[in-house]
């Protein structure tokens, strides 16, 4: 049936929606457009709906559905699909394209004529069987549907006619299957296609996870949750869900999965990373390039191997490019003095890549030989390094303790995080060192001039050129059966020396080596002599004179006697006036034998008879002209101390400190101020202040000693107040014990002993130093005359000393506690204001300093031990040294303070009221802390009594921060506390 000119129109209308593309949140349940074969559709009546089918050009059918009785009254004509399958849908929609003519455009139809028609459907499990009859009842009604358009006016004038799309839903269907069917009841219809479809969430790819097709809820007001797979090579990180809507839309897309190690994100998937690169960790992060040395062949690469040669530490990020071990240290140099050695070195000239480098030093002693080939063995396990043998982070290491005349060779190794983890060689750089001292032996033959039982006369000769002159000779002897167990040691500034003190008939083994500017030589080979027999006849022999003479009378005994007198009185008379200063020297000098350290003994200048020998002996005499006087650093008690140079020819310049006397002097005063060369010089230890020598030929005299940068040390630590570890502090400590050790096995007794005589290096070395006033201790300020006339510096002595003028390392190591707590306290000054009656009666009680502010418990402990009041019971000063470097080697015992304030022997509760002789204002300004007069009035400090229970929190509380403050308000509190309790002692009231 056709509707004349207009079906083409309609024709090509209908191909038109032939290319729907669809879309893809819906599923086809039926699309006539798209049914190749018969559709089989039902007619009631057979003539009421009329079915066409044509041909397209590709030959695939057209299905149109058509009705058109709209001349006749009382159509019902239906038209009913085929059975369709429900699949999985709940919700299903009909979507109708047709065309419907509008009835004005039909002449003479009005009555019959109607612009809708009706959609039924009926469900069913199963098709119907053939032949069922068609009962309209059966049906149930969707929707009255009517058209949208129907034709429309053209510019030409044409009618045109308008295809219309109608969707219905329909169901919800719950059978497996359906049927729809069509009610004309007299319209002019043509019905296109019908598409019947049901929404779904189509499968999809969201945050690297695969979510399948999902049926949207029958409720279209809920969603349905769904779960996604993470896709291949990618992993869960929350777990990823979307939730699908009614209309088929994936929503809230929640969780995700990123790509696994290996692997990148590229289009919705997780690729392998490329050969060359590399991802080492799950993430949204892209595949790396292999850094520098190191490369990857596979795909998928986690990691990339590094090139042969480069490595890669446990620690290192597989981002970090590859490294290799270092280099050797260069330029490994070695320097040795008399206490240590020190090797130093530069930094490899290939760090290997990594900034990591540390240092080990690997020691071996080389003594023997096998042939020619050198023997060696680890080195003795209490040589020791400082800071340490191994990890070391600096260029340079000092090593003490270790053998005189022995080969050692110190190999320093170079490592960084890779070392050792191929099979590179170690990366080492080595130096032998032979402490034999330096310099090759400057003395040849070794003569024996004469010997008596107990002496022997020496002599020798030098190299013709020494390379530096001489300032003196040392020799060394022992007895040859005792196989060096022990030695003895005496030193001479001429090439020939008595040895005194020797056993009868007993070989001795001598060696001599001589003292340079650049410190000792070489000792000469061996020399082996024995003293004379003992004669048995000797003492007979003066009988037998006696004898003699009896027997030949008078006259002939008188000449015999007189004789006798004369040659031996002559005789006697020269070797008295020698063995006087001789023996004297000897008793101090050539006591017996001295440890193997081979410290001599110290040799007093007043037993010499003439000082100036002493001084003549122990300093070399510099050329005036060879000294250069900058400036002016102090003043001394006998004149200027300035600071210069000194220029020696062919020497490197040094810096020096110069002592003057100033002109005027009497004989004595000179005398006085070169004792303390004549003591200095016999000192050569690193912590004692060296001296370089004097000038006494010509105005003014001088003492030349080396410069210490930063001066006195009590001086030095007020102005560098809370600036220093504790470590640091212990350090200094320990550099005066070195110095004090050696001077009391040297059995010298210092006497004055206190931060002030301490002088301080640019590198924080502390050396002991002013040793003129040892004995009579006139220019020390601090010195006091005491009951028995002595003048003694009373804070720093020990009690015996003050008492009986009982002097002796002992009361030196009295002197070191009191340093160690200048050192602690930061040059604070021992007891405070206390008057020195004061400090002597307190000690006498047994008060003893408090710890200083921030001082570990230990220290305080050995400073305490130090002031033992039993002299015997203090330790000494190789045990401090040992106790210091037990602290140094474990600082960690350096941890715990002394909390706060330590409180007075007698709680202050205890103390009885006193009446309040300054108030807080005066108290504040007397110790120049003016300024916090109102700290202390605001917290209700009014009363000197209130203060005196303040520990250091209250101190910080009442707001004064600055450390330096702290401490000074903390010490002077200590101070007042001190007085009240003298006070309550001694029962005075004021
Ligand atoms: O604290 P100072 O700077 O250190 O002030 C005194 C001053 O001279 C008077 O003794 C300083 N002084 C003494 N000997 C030396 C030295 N060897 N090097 C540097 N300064 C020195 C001392």
């Amino acid at each position: 049936m056709c509707f004349g000119g207009k079906y083409c129109v309609f024709l090509f209308l209908l191909e038109s929606i032939l290319s729907d593309p669809g879309t893809t949140n819906r599923v086809v349940l039926l699309d006539t457009t798209t049914v190749l074969g018969e559709l089989d559709w039902k007619t009631y009546p057979v003539n009421g709906w009329d079915a066409i089918t044509e041909m397209d050009e590709q030959n695939r059918p057209i299905h149109t559905f058509q009705v058109c009785h709209v001349m006749e009254p009382n159509q019902n004509n239906w038209l009913r699909s085929g059975w369709i399958q429900r699949q999985a849908a709940q919700r299903v929609y009909v979507e109708l394209r047709f065309t419907l003519r509008d009835c004005n455009s039909i002449p003479w139809v009005s009555g019959t004529c109607k612009e809708t028609f009706n959609l039924f459907y009926l469900q069913t499990d199963e098709p119907l069987p053939a032949g069922t009859r068609f009962r309209t009842s059966d049906y149930a009604k969707v929707d009255t549907i009517a058209a949208d358009e129907s034709f429309t006016q053209t510019d030409l004038g044409d009618r045109v006619l308008r295809l219309n799309t109608e969707v219905r839903e329909v169901g919800p269907v719950t059978h497996k299957g359906f049927y729809l069917a069509f009610q004309d009841v007299g319209a002019c219809i043509a019905l296109v296609s019908v598409k019947v479809f049901y929404k779904r969430c189509p499968s999809t790819l969201r945050n690297l996870a695969a979510f399948p097709d999902t049926v949207p809820h029958m409720d279209s007001s809920s969603l349905v949750e769904v779960r996604g797979a993470c896709v291949e090579n990618a992993e869960e990180r929350d777990t990823p869900k979307l939730y699908c809507g009614a209309d088929g839309d994936w929503l809230v897309p929640l969780g995700r999965c990123v790509c696994s190690i290996g692997h990148e994100e590229m289009d919705g998937y997780c690729r392998a990373c490329k050969p060359g690169s590399f991802k080492a960790y799950a993430g949204n992060t892209k595949c790396s390039k292999c850094p520098p040395h190191s490369s990857s062949h596979d795909q998928a690469a986690t990691i990339c191997h590094c090139d042969k040669g480069f490595y890669r530490a446990i620690k290192d990020s597989s981002a970090m490019a590859c490294t290799r071990p270092p280099s050797a240290p260069r330029n490994l140099a070695s320097l040795i003095n008399d206490t240590a050695l020190f090797l130093q070195w530069m930094p490899p000239s290939d760090t290997g890549g990594r900034k990591d480098i540390t240092y080990n030093i690997l020691c071996q002693r080389c003594d023997g030989s096998i042939g020619d080939v050198t023997q060696c063995e680890p080195c003795e396990p209490d040589l020791r390094f400082i800071p340490r043998s191994l990890g070391l982070t600096g260029t340079s290491v000092a090593i003490i303790d270790y053998a005189t005349h022995a080969n050692y060779t110190f190999h320093v190794e170079a490592v960084n995080g890779v070392s050792g983890l191929g099979v590179a060689a170690r990366s080492l750089a080595n130096v032998t060192v032979n402490t034999h001292q330096a310099g090759p032996a400057l003395v040849g033959v070794v003569r024996k001039d004469w010997a008596t039982q107990n002496s022997i006369a020496l002599s020798w000769s030098q190299v013709e050129q020494p390379p530096s002159d001489i300032v003196d000779y040392e020799v060394k002897y022992y007895e040859k059966e005792q196989e060096q167990l022990s030695y003895s040691s005496t030193r001479t500034k001429t090439p020939s020396v008595v040895v005194t003190g020797l056993r009868p008939s007993t070989v001795y083994v001598f060696h001599v080596r001589a003292r340079t500017a650049a410190g000792y030589t070489a000792y000469s080979p061996n020399f082996v002599f024995a003293t004379a027999a003992e004669d048995p006849d000797i003492a007979d022999q003066g009988q037998v004179l006696v004898v003699v003479t009896a027997s030949v009378g008078g006259f002939s005994l008188l000449v015999i006697l007189t004789l006798f007198l004369l040659i031996t009185g002559r005789c006697q008379g020269y070797i008295k006036a020698r063995m006087k200063s001789e023996e004297k020297r000897r008793t101090r000098f050539h006591s017996g034998h001295v440890p193997f350290s081979g410290i001599k003994t110290y040799v007093d200048p007043d037993t010499y008879e003439d000082p100036t020998q002493a001084v003549e002996e122990f300093a070399k005499e510099i050329e005036p002209s060879y000294i250069c006087i900058e400036r002016v650093i102090g003043a001394g008690e006998f004149g200027e101390v300035c600071s210069g140079r000194l220029r020696v020819p062919g020497r490197m310049d040094i810096a020096v400190a110069i002592k003057t006397l100033k002109g005027g002097y009497m004989d004595q005063q000179r005398q006085d101020f070169l004792r303390e060369a004549s003591i200095m010089g016999q000192f050569n230890n690193p912590n004692i202040i060296r001296l370089e020598g004097v000038v006494t030929k010509s105005r003014p005299v001088m003492i030349v000693v080396e410069y210490m940068e930063n001066g006195a040390l009590d001086s030095f630590l007020r102005t560098r107040d809370g600036q220093f570890t504790v470590l640091q502090l212990v350090g200094m400590m320990r550099g005066i014990s070195v110095g004090m050790t050696y001077l009391s096995e040297m059995g010298y007794v210092h006497r004055d002993l206190a931060a002030r005589n301490i002088l301080v290096d640019e590198n924080l070395v502390c050396k002991v130093s002013d040793f003129g006033m040892s004995r009579i201790l006139e220019d020390d300020s601090e010195a006091a005359y005491t009951a028995t006339g002595g003048k003694i510096p009373i804070r720093w002595t020990a009690p015996e000393a003050i008492a009986y003028g009982k002097f002796s390392s002992a009361s030196d190591v009295w002197s070191f506690g009191i340093v160690m707590w200048e050192v602690m306290s930061y040059g604070e000054r021992p007891y405070w204001e206390m008057s020195n009656q004061d400090v002597i009666l307190s000690i006498e009680e047994g008060y003893r300093l408090p710890a200083p502010m921030g001082c570990p418990v230990t220290l305080h402990q050995l400073m305490l031990h130090c002031w033992q009041k039993e002299s015997s019971q203090r330790p000494r000063f190789n045990n401090v040294l040992s106790f210091l470097d037990k602290l140094i080697i474990n600082p960690s015992s350096l941890l715990t303070l002394v909390k706060d304030v330590q409180s007075f022997p007698d709680s202050p509760e205890d103390m009885p009221d006193y009446p309040l002789f300054i108030s807080i204002g005066d108290w504040l300004d007397s110790i120049k802390m003016s300024q916090y007069k109102n700290n202390f009035l605001a917290a209700g400090y009014t009363t000197l009594d209130s203060i005196s229970t303040m520990s250091i929190d209250d101190i910080r509380r009442i707001g004064i921060c600055l450390i330096g403050h702290q401490r000074r308000i903390i010490s002077s509190i200590q101070s007042l506390r001190l007085q009240l309790h003298h006070i309550q002692q001694s029962g005075f009231q004021v």
